[in-house]
């Protein structure tokens, strides 16, 4: 590496290592390492999986990349020799913009996995000049910028594929961006990332606005861009088809480069629908079959075996329905294919719930799946479920057979090996590397239960990564944590049913409890870290009450002392890999029923944070590994809130009027504090909603709630007992790997085979 590195630095900059700057350092390694990938097998088969995707979440690469290349240590060595620090010259690699939550993220763990067992499969989405959006907190409050990421430096190298896609009006010609996906001493795949030429960011102005009708200017500017308005929702049809259309071409054109028979394609190809975005696939493939010259029949029959779905949500908003005059609009060459599809479906399953088009001319995507694709899977055991018994339960009755569970996982070695090097090191030592190949050898860990050398030594790289998180909260937001203290984090995007508001009532609770002169046994250090839709006016509401919430602790010498708040400005992935490290006390408080899964729940577990959380997800899955004694568990459970939903049985205004600790806890938020500091406006409807609405069932659960998390509390205390809670959740984590995921994904859904 040091030699590869000097001529590289000798060649760019003439330059030697030692006189080389951070950023020179940095795009000398990124142009070594994408050699080396270069140089890698690639993965190959009969059989190629595409994993279709509007998110690939992927943070930044370089670390990574070097660990799967196995050149980690070494880069890190030859860097030190020279008085330098790989995290430091990473902090010149911007975050690529890709993804939102928890969907990006699980395409870009998969995408390590898929590429780790050698499985020939890429990734293919879109390449978002702007991705989601920057966020901003000003007056307390979130705004959103443009997050441009793409530099001179870059992982994004320029194809010279490029196909045509027609629209209503217009065709637009499409060219590749592909970035190497390498796995962890295995071969090598790609993602790939269709652009336009015309793009221009030219067009964006006050933060993120621009002319959503300009189609070949702002196509691929940004992720989920504003739908509330109709020009909005065309945009979102127009992004998503561009998306598949690209992808089925290049599906049909290297299946033919293998040599396949289009009329045998799933011998030759599977499809992953990474929830319904990707839908438009499948009528994509049908036509594009039909012009190729096979009958409708046998394109349908052949796409059916080729595309499997995959849910993540059951909440009624997010799943994709478009009016049947939008698409006639955006991509009218699908219609009679979208028509034709439907018409099978009604010939044969007369009941209306199971409709692609339903009675108000509106396409429900996730029907085109179930209908049209030969699997479909949920994401943890409970979600499953809930698909089966209540939410697809119509479609479960006609294809049993194509229901399946694939509980979510991350990869360790992004959640592990780089966030956390010295635990991993120290996992290394005590137990050996075996984990790093199968992470079920964690479980060797289980046998120092006891031990309190080995606890003590967890506290203490616990306590180096809740210094390191310090150092960086003081440099990035100059804001001044104690290291002594429990941190308790929630990190998620911020919506009602995940339940931030009952977390910031909790806060409200604890402030007036030290008001009271009833101080903890230790300081608590509460962190935050979401970023809102910026239409979804409740969820900013929430932040800004955080906000308002940071403000009052910090300007409070009798509070200060004991309680802190903190809310990261522009959570992303770089700053979850510093957060979760030093995270004690993991929240995953959703409401039960409406978490499909959660992956930060793994990521926390994995790096010693014990669980507070709700039946919910994957939860119910770490409860059952780690037993009652290793996680706090509280609310209702996802029956009785189902039940409730169905009766029309929950009413918050009943809970707020006969329990005067709810009503303390709520009124504060419309109390004299806060609205001295805060948006009355704000804060108002936030108060009204709570009392006369709580769609999420927050004044439900938040009397246990506070009940478990001051019992977590105080279990802290005793040293010994939580150091073994910690050595059981590092040791139970191996489940939760994502190559666990993606083996099932491929004995039970894919089926290509390593060669
Ligand atoms: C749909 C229609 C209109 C507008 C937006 C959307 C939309 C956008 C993004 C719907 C869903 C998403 C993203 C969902 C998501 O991230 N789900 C998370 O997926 C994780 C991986 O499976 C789970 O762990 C989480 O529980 C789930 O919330």
């Amino acid at each position: 590496m040091e030699q590869l590195l000097a001529s590289a630095l000798e060649e760019m900059y003439g330059k030697g290592i030692a006189q080389a700057s951070k950023e020179e350092l940095y795009s000398a390694l990124l142009k070594v390492t994408k050699e080396k990938m270069q140089g890698m097998k690639a993965n190959t088969g009969k059989k190629k999986l595409y994993y279709i995707s509007a998110e690939f979440l992927i943070g930044k690469l370089l670390s990574n990349n070097l660990i799967n290349l196995g050149l980690f240590e070494e880069t890190k060595e030859v860097l030190k020799k020279y008085g330098f620090d790989l995290a430091k010259i990473e902090e010149a690699e911007p975050e690529p913009s890709l993804g939102n939550g928890g969907l990006g993220r699980l395409a870009a763990c998969f995408l390590d996995s898929i590429a780790t067992l050698g499985l020939y499969g890429d990734g293919v989405g879109l390449n978002y000049h702007d991705g989601l959006f920057l966020q901003k907190f000003r007056e307390k409050k979130q705004y959103e910028d443009k997050n441009p990421w793409i530099t001179k430096d870059t992982w994004l190298t320029r194809t010279e594929v490029s196909f045509p896609v027609a629209f209503g009006d217009f065709t637009l010609q499409s060219v590749m961006y592909d970035i190497d996906v390498p796995g962890y001493e295995n071969g090598c795949n790609k993602l790939h990332l269709f652009d336009l030429d015309s793009v221009d960011e030219g067009i964006i102005r006050d933060g993120i606005q621009f002319d959503k009708m300009n189609i070949p200017k702002n196509l691929t500017l940004f992720l989920y861009p504003d739908d509330s308005d109709e020009a909005g929702r065309l945009l979102r049809i127009y992004q998503q088809y561009f998306m598949v259309s690209n992808a089925a071409q290049l599906i049909l054109k290297e299946a033919k480069e293998r040599g396949a028979d289009l009329a045998r394609l799933d011998e030759y190809v599977t499809v992953q629908i990474n929830d319904t975005h990707p839908t438009m696939v499948i009528p994509e493939l049908i036509r594009l079959l039909t012009a190729e010259g096979l009958d409708m029949d046998t394109a349908i029959a052949v796409v059916s075996k080729t595309c499997a779905y995959t849910n993540h949500t059951i909440l009624a908003e997010a799943l994709e329905k478009w009016p049947v005059s939008y698409l006639r609009k955006a991509v009218p060459q699908l219609l009679p294919v979208i028509y034709e599809l439907d018409a099978r479906a009604k010939a044969k399953y007369p009941d209306e719930r199971v409709a692609i088009i339903d009675g108000q001319d509106l396409v429900h995507m996730a029907h085109i799946d179930i209908h049209y694709g030969y699997a479909v899977n949920g994401v943890a055991a409970l979600h499953t479920k809930i698909l089966e018994e209540s939410e697809l339960a119509p479609f479960y009755a006609i294809y049993p057979e194509k229901f399946t569970n694939k509980t979510n996982g991350i990869t360790f070695r992004r959640w592990l090996v780089h966030c956390n090097h010295s635990l991993a090191e120290y996992l290394d030592e005590l137990i050996g590397p075996d984990y790093r190949r199968d992470a079920a050898n964690l479980e060797e860990l289980l046998k120092y239960q006891d031990d309190p050398e080995v606890k003590e030594r967890l506290f203490d790289i616990k306590l180096a990564a809740k210094r390191e998180l310090k150092n960086y909260l003081k440099e990035t937001q100059n804001v001044e944590i104690d290291e002594n203290s429990v941190f308790d984090i929630q990190i998620k995007r911020l919506h009602e049913y995940k339940r931030q508001q009952m977390n910031a009532l909790y806060a409200i609770y604890k402030y007036k409890e030290i008001k009271k002169g009833h101080l903890p046994a230790r300081p608590v250090t509460m962190i935050f870290g979401a970023k809102a839709a910026p239409a979804y006016v409740l969820a900013k509401d929430i932040i800004h009450l955080i906000l308002c919430l940071q403000q009052l602790v910090e300007e409070d010498p009798q509070v200060r002392p004991y309680l802190r708040i903190v809310m990261v400005e522009n959570y992303n992935v770089t700053k979850a890999e510093k957060l979760i490290p030093a995270c004690d006390i993991s929240e995953q408080i959703s409401l039960a029923s409406k978490e499909a899964s959660g992956t930060g729940n793994m990521k926390f577990m994995l790096n010693g944070a014990v669980t507070l959380g709700t039946e919910d997800g994957a939860n119910v899955e770490i409860h059952e590994l780690v037993g009652d004694e290793n996680i706090y568990i509280f609310g209702a459970k996802s029956r009785e809130v189902i039940d409730l939903y169905q009766t029309n049985g929950y009413h918050p205004s009943e809970l707020y009027n006969q329990d005067s600790q709810i009503q303390e806890l709520v009124d504060f938020i419309i109390g004299k504090e806060l609205l001295c500091m805060g948006d009355p406006v704000s804060l108002v409807r936030l108060y009204k909603d709570m009392v006369s609405k709580d769609w999420f069932m927050a004044l439900l659960d938040v009397k246990d709630y506070i009940r478990a998390k001051e019992q977590a509390l105080a279990d802290y205390e005793d040293r010994d007992a939580w150091g073994k809670k910690m050595i059981v959740n590092i040791g139970k984590a191996g489940y939760f790997s994502s190559d666990r995921t993606i083996a099932e994904y491929n004995r039970d859904i894919w089926h290509l085979t390593e060669e």
